[in-house]
This record gives C-alpha cells, structure tokens and sequence, in this order.
C-alpha cells in the first residue's frame, strides 16, 4: 500500500441515504420480478443491502491472539474496509475466518454462486476470465501478494465473474456472504449517494453509463491528504488510479538531470475531477513521477483490478494524455540540455 498506508479516510460530506434507499427498494422489487430464480448479470438490480436482514445472527469464527493481530493487520490497509466504524470493523474481525490455500488451487470458479469474499494476506493469484465465445480461460491479471476479491457476485447478485488460482503457497481472510452484505454493501449504498453527483462532472467519466459510474462509485474509496503530503511516490509499483475530489495535486520528476539527480521539475498540478496515476497502471510500469498534496486534498481512488475492470471504456481518453507526457520529458530534456551549454 506504500504511500497510501498512512492516510486517513474520510466520507465525502453531504451524505443522505433516504433517496437511495427508496430507490434501492424500488430496484429490488425489479430485480424480484424479472429476475426470479437464478442470479443471471451484473446489474444494479441486484444491489439491495435492505433485503438483508439486519437480525440475522452474527458470525462469529474463533481465533487465537495471534491469528486476531495478523486479521487487524491485514485490513487495517485495505481500502474496502476504510470506511467503516469501530463496530463495524468489529464484526469483520469476528467474522473472517483463515484459509490457506496451496498451488494451483481453484479459490474462486467463474459462474459459480458467491459464497465468500476474500482478503489476501500472502501468496500470489491468477485472475482468468473464459473467453465469451470459445470459452477458454484468459489470463487477465495477478494479485500479488495483497488485495481482495470475491466481492462482485456478492455485491450485485450475479455469478462469479472471474476464476481465481492460488500461484504458490498462500494465506487468505474469508468473509461469508451475509456477512458481507449486511456491513460492505450497506456502507456501497451511501457511498453511491456521496460519488453520484461527483462522478457525473468528470470529464474522464462521460462516455460511461449511469450504471457504468455506480459501479465506478462501489468500487471508489476517499483518501484525505495534507499540505506536502506524498500521494503516490516515484519509482514504486502502481497499484492505484486517482481522481482529484478537492484541493490540488503537484506532479514532480527528478532524476533527469545527469548533473544534478534530486533536481526536481514539476511536471504538472491536477484539481477537481482531473485524473492521475493512470499512466504505470496503462504501461504496467514502476511510477514516472510522484505526486504530492499542495494544501490540503482528496481523492477518490480506485485499485488496479477495478480501474481494469471499469474504465475500459474510458481507455481511449486515458490515452490520449501518453503522447503528451512523452512531449513534456523530451521539452525537459531539452531545457536541460540548453542550461548545461
Ligand atoms: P467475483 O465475486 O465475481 C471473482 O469473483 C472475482 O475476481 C471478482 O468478484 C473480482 O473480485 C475479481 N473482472 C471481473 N472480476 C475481477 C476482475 C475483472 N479482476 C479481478 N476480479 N477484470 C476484468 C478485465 C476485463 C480485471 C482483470 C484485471
């Protein structure tokens, strides 16, 4: 998690979740009448956290001291979980339960009903998604080492999306699905009221559908930074995508300057509903620049997996911007090259 680790999470202010609740209830019942039987698609019709009941009996798994701190550590970094209070992170604690997993171990099959959600404590898995028309397996990423999944068919009532293979030796958090649905998509729900009208005014975001940008809401989690403060540091692995809610971003790059390595340019500053940190994510490359708080900001941040699986759509406007960064270096190049002269 890097620079992330150490930044509080905060919830956008104005939240009010009556509007949202009516309507959720007003999917559900779609949902009821053309969806009866098997959970068929993605939809939002699946997202109703109200059918839920919030008497059902707690889980509770048993741990020892030490499983219990290796759980808080885990979570305590995992953006799913950053929104919640300190009872609800109470009962997320009571309620994982350890499972190890060895090589070549099916954790998740595709098309499968969503019985758990999982949170990666060590090892490293394979994420493939069956070709639509051959029906043969494509390899479409890694989790490596950290990060969570299970959690789509959970959240929208569909079947599994992707399968997931355990590559090595690993260790994983479960969460059952009445579990799940009871705490994570009933913080979703008022998380899509606080993104909604956020997400409509970014430019990035327009070519998508109203549902598309729920989705993108779901999967969003606020970050919260002071003045200086370093977002994302380059040099490390991209793991995350960022949009500017509030406040400024500063771009910086050093080392271009063979005479002067910490000399550092300013590449460029964000502000509200600008992008960044799409750029290592696109290449699969270390970061080029690092980016900074200037006075305090927020951003809303999304992981690799989800940004892969969201914005595709968006990708030809992510990509606009890569020429432009190739000609910004090779200007500061040139700057340079016209000082040391
Ligand atoms: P699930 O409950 O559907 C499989 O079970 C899980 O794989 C899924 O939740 C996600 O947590 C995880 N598309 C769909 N699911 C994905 C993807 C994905 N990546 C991870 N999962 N991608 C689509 C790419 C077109 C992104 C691949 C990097």
């Amino acid at each position: 998690m890097g620079a992330l680790a150490n930044q509080d999470d905060e919830e956008m202010a104005g939240s009010d979740n009556d509007d949202h609740m009516d309507e959720a209830e007003e999917m559900a019942l779609m949902a009821r009448r053309t969806n009866a039987g098997r959970r068929k698609s993605v939809s939002a019709e699946g997202f109703d956290p109200d059918a839920d009941d919030d008497d059902d009996e707690r889980v509770i798994h048993p741990k020892t001291d030490g499983q219990r701190e290796r759980l808080s550590k885990v979570i305590a970094d995992m953006l799913i979980f950053s929104s919640l209070d300190t009872e609800q992170t109470q009962q997320v604690l009571d309620a994982m339960f350890e499972r190890t997993v060895s090589p070549g171990e099916h954790v998740i099959d595709e098309g499968d009903d969503g019985d758990n959600f999982y949170v990666i404590e060590r090892g490293n898995f394979d994420i493939f998604i069956n070709d639509p028309v051959t029906k043969v397996p494509q390899h479409k990423g890694a989790y490596k080492g950290s990060g969570a999944f299970g959690e789509l068919a959970l959240m929208y009532n569909c079947p599994r999306l992707a399968t997931i293979i355990a590559t090595d030796d690993g260790s994983l958090w479960g969460m059952d699905r009445t579990t799940f649905r009871r705490i994570i998509v009933k913080n979703a729900a008022r998380k899509r009221k606080q993104y909604e009208d956020f997400l409509a005014t970014v430019p990035l975001l327009s070519t998508l559908t109203p549902e598309e940008r729920m989705k993108v809401a779901d999967a969003m989690v606020t970050k919260n930074y002071e003045d200086g403060d370093v977002i994302l540091r380059q040099g490390d692995p991209a793991d995350y995508f960022y949009i500017v809610i509030e406040g400024e971003v500063v771009i910086r790059r050093r080392g271009d300057d063979p005479s002067n390595p910490d000399n550092e340019v300013v590449l460029n500053t964000y502000t509200n509903g600008q992008y960044f940190g799409e750029l290592a994510l696109i290449q699969n490359q270390p970061r080029a620049a690092s980016a900074f708080a200037q006075g305090q900001c927020r951003c809303a941040v999304l992981d690799v997996q989800a940004f892969e699986r969201l914005l595709g759509p968006c990708k030809e406007l992510l990509m606009r911007n890569i020429p432009l960064y190739e000609q910004q270096l090779s200007e500061i190049y040139q700057d340079l090259n016209m000082n040391s002269e």
